[in-house]
């Protein structure tokens, strides 16, 4: 890893005064190291004017925004006060090139965080951008544990192109806290699979955010889709949206009039002010709960919008917001990036996957890819793949992870067929990708594309995929490490709507062969094993004995329940005992026990 040291001066925080913990502070860091100390903690804060606990950062809520430089160190102490919730912060967008270790993924690249108990994250930052840091356990971030985290670039090609840059962040927003709204979820009368619908639309974690803007200035919004749920449908009045980045990737300038922003995903766009402006204009966000954008009767409808303003003279007043009455959202895969790299060659592996979602045999709803609902292990998965020698290029010792294993150098296509009602965001961790083909909606399961390939195809780390139709995409296996490939919608996740990629595993052993003692400890301290399979059987990988299924998942998103530790385990796996006393972590056994009941 390099470490590239500059000092430079930040372009930022234009409207700050209405951005209350918004203002990307000038960093003037330089130094190459950002260190910062996180207390997550339990605050009452009222965004729509009613009142509920959310988790917050070192007293502040909404939680800060992270600005780092491009070949930054960062390294982050996180102390989780929550006395009730385990917690991680997952780095959205991040590749973690050789450091797949701190992605943040519970269960994947680490156990979670007990209250009480501190882990450091530690990183560097090669890629320029627009990201957010949300947590990854339970549907917690729904609860407001997410931020921004911006990436600042000096050899950003758009600079010079605009005089300031601001932040707008979209969310939805929630009365109930996740554990209530997860139960819902799983509720066997929830015959429909519903995700819970928000009380809410939030600009910048608020009502009613005012930009000021000054005639014929040029300003840069970095927008990121913060919600659980809905897509943002984003346009500004009287003005024209210029797409310059998506999802960390600088794109070939781009006019839009509305943008259809979906969880997960990230644009930076550029809006020219008027020189010549006699009123003030609304930001319109539109927040789409329905399952088909395109379907002609949508059977959800917009329950909320929030509405911003850009403001060139407070004389001309409030704006009013518009109705938009007719969408004319722009289609991302017109987008090309900066660079324009031209479509990967022919694919060493393609993994065709289906999904859809439905009732498992208890009537539980659940997702399930290629008919198979992704479920947490007791090993994560990361610390399997360290220590199983070759048998890590099995995807069996990974039980219910929907593991895919792939090797450095090859080309890798997914095709991902949606069987369902529904859009669904699919993100990749670890990488972006490009989005060489994306059916439109009905079209049905993957047969073939007539088109020709887009010579610089879109190419992002969130792509949507609509209802009952296909994506292709494609990467590169740059990066060894364990990453997760799932939908975005936060209803989905803890309904097993995940795969998981294993990239070179056999690399990964001989560049990360010792995880730090931080690592270890946080799962140790649950009972939780730290090699072996998923099951934690550090002699036969091909035993499956004891690893968690559907029934395990819990329905109490990130509440505590003193993980693997302490419960009686009876669940006649104790086979495996042996393997698990040897390392030190003999509770995990008792897993099981944990939810089941
Ligand atoms: C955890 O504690 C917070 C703050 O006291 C409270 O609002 C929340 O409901 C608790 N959550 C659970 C699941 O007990
Ligand atoms: C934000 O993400 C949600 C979830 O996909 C999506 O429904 C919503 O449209 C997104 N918002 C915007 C502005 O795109
Ligand atoms: C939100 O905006 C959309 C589009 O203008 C509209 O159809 C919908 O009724 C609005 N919803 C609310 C709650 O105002
Ligand atoms: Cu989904």
């Amino acid at each position: 890893m390099k470490m590239m040291l500059r000092s430079l001066t930040l372009l930022v925080a234009g409207a700050a005064s209405a951005l209350a913990g918004f203002g990307a502070k000038a960093s003037g860091r330089g130094g190459g190291v950002v260190t910062e100390t996180w207390n997550i903690e339990w605050l009452d804060a009222a965004p729509d004017g009613t009142a509920r606990p959310v988790i917050g950062i070192n007293g502040q809520w909404p939680c800060p925004p992270l600005n780092v430089n491009i070949g930054d160190k960062v390294v982050i102490h996180v102390n989780n006060n929550l006395g009730n919730q385990t917690t991680d912060i997952h780095w959205h967008g991040l590749f973690h090139e050789g450091s797949p270790h701190m992605d943040g993924a519970t269960q994947v690249s680490q156990c979670a965080i007990p209250p009480g108990r501190s882990f450091t994250y530690e990183f560097y930052v090669n890629q320029p951008g627009t990201y957010w840091y949300h947590a990854h356990v339970g549907a917690q971030y729904s609860d407001g544990l997410r931020g921004p985290m911006i990436v600042h670039d000096p050899q950003d090609p758009f600079i010079g192109k605009y005089d300031e840059e601001v932040l707008l962040t979209l969310s939805d927003w929630y009365h109930k806290e996740s554990p209530v709204l997860l139960k819902q979820l799983f509720d066997q009368a929830n015959v429909q699979s519903r995700p819970p619908l928000p009380e809410a639309g939030l600009i910048n974690d608020g009502q009613g955010s005012t930009y000021k803007f000054v005639a014929g200035k040029k300003y840069k919004f970095r927008v990121i889709n913060l919600s659980a749920l809905t897509d943002v449908i984003l346009s500004i009045d009287g003005h024209l949206l210029t797409i310059v980045e998506v999802d960390g990737v600088y794109t070939q300038p781009a006019d839009a009039e509305q943008i259809n922003i979906t969880p997960g995903q990230r644009y930076s766009v550029i809006v020219e002010a008027k020189s010549d402006a006699e009123s003030n204009y609304a930001i319109n966000a539109v927040f789409n709960s329905n399952p088909n954008l395109f379907a002609p009767n949508p059977q959800v409808g917009f329950k909320v919008n929030a509405t911003g303003a850009i403001e060139y003279s407070a004389d001309f007043g409030v704006p009013a917001p518009t109705f938009v009455d007719k969408f004319n959202i722009f289609d991302d895969m017109w987008l090309q990036p900066y660079d324009l790299e031209s479509v990967l060659g022919e694919p060493d592996q393609q993994f065709v996957m289906g999904f859809n979602m439905g009732l498992d045999g208890e009537g539980i709803p659940r997702a399930f890819i290629d008919g198979v609902s992704y479920v947490h292990q007791k090993t994560p998965t990361l610390y399997t793949a360290l220590t199983v020698g070759e048998d890590a290029l099995s995807p069996e010792v990974y039980g219910q992870i929907n593991a895919k294993v792939i090797n450095s150098g090859e080309i890798i296509e997914i095709i991902l067929n949606n069987e369902g009602q529904a859009h669904h965001p699919f993100h990749l961790h670890g990488h972006n990708f490009q989005v060489l083909n994306r059916a439109v909606v009905g079209s049905g399961a993957f047969k073939g594309w007539d088109e020709p390939l887009p010579e610089a195809p879109l190419r992002r780390d969130t792509i949507d995929v609509y209802a009952g139709a296909s994506v292709r995409i494609r990467f590169r296996a740059d990066n060894p490490g364990v990453w997760l490939f799932h939908c975005h919608l936060e209803w989905h996740v803890p309904m097993g709507l995940t795969a998981t990629f294993i990239e070179s595993p056999l690399e990964l052993q001989k560049s990360l062969s010792n995880l730090p003692k931080a690592h270890l400890e946080l799962c140790q301290e649950q009972c939780l094993p730290v090699s072996g399979n998923c099951a934690g059987n550090r002699f036969d990988h091909f035993d499956l004995t004891g690893a968690m299924s559907p029934e395990h998942v819990p329905t109490e998103g990130a509440i505590w329940t003193n993980g693997a530790c302490g419960t009686n385990g009876a669940d006649g796996t104790d086979g495996e005992d042996g393997a698990d006393g040897a390392d030190g972590a003999d509770g995990a056994d008792g897993a099981d026990g944990e939810d089941g009941a």
